[in-house]
């Protein structure tokens, strides 16, 4: 139920994994994504023994109209299926021409994007980064660190929605694995072979 007026505002306490000033909340776990994954036969190895908990998000409640804006925090934790590190799914805004803010508030990784037509970058994201993601543009998440919690705040248009078809289908074009102790960006061999 949203309300009118003011919302009031909060303080977000980084020691606090489960804020409870945001009226929405999803946990994706490594079964909802695991097809992501490059290393398949690593990702049954750990799903035969348990269903990690890759992420949780939090975020506001606002209506889905021009004008309105959704913000909130998301909790990205440390781990990787075979050598590749633990990221959220990645999305394109189901209107595409809808661009996103992320400020990272603590941690470090990257964050990998695509547009539809195949262009491709790789931003460093780590502790008191902005990111403009323009319009057009898929963004996912990726944590590099061994032990510590990604934690990012975003904000965006309420109306923009998420498509996540086209990524399940086809990838993105880089990737982010350890290689030699170290994360290293590479080519996804099986962009475009789905
Ligand atoms: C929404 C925004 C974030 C992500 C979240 C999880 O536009 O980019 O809230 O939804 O970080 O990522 P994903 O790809 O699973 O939605
Ligand atoms: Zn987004």
């Amino acid at each position: 139920m949203i309300k009118l007026g003011i919302p009031p505002g909060s303080t977000l306490d980084l020691d606090d994994l489960a804020p409870d000033q945001f009226e929405e909340h999803v946990t994706r776990r490594l079964s909802e994504i695991v097809s992501h994954f490059r290393d398949q036969e690593a990702a049954d190895l750990v799903l035969k023994q348990e269903d990690p908990v890759l992420y949780d998000v939090y975020a506001s409640e606002r209506p889905a109209l021009d004008g309105e804006l959704l913000y909130g925090v998301t909790y990205l934790y440390p781990g990787k299926i075979g050598s590749e590190y633990f990221m959220t799914k990645g999305h394109f805004h189901a209107i595409l021409e809808t661009a996103e803010v992320y400020y990272c508030l603590q941690g470090e990784g990257f964050m990998v994007l695509d547009t539809p037509e195949g262009d491709s970058s790789v931003e460093s994201f780590s502790r008191g980064k902005i990111l403009y993601v323009p319009p057009r543009w898929a963004h996912r998440v990726v944590n590099t660190s061994n032990d510590q919690t990604l934690v990012f705040f975003f904000v965006y248009p309420a109306n923009a929605g998420h498509d996540y078809e086209l990524i399940a289908a086809r990838g993105f074009r880089k990737l982010i694995v350890e290689e030699d102790g170290h994360p290293a960006i590479i080519d996804n061999p099986h962009w475009l072979c789905e």
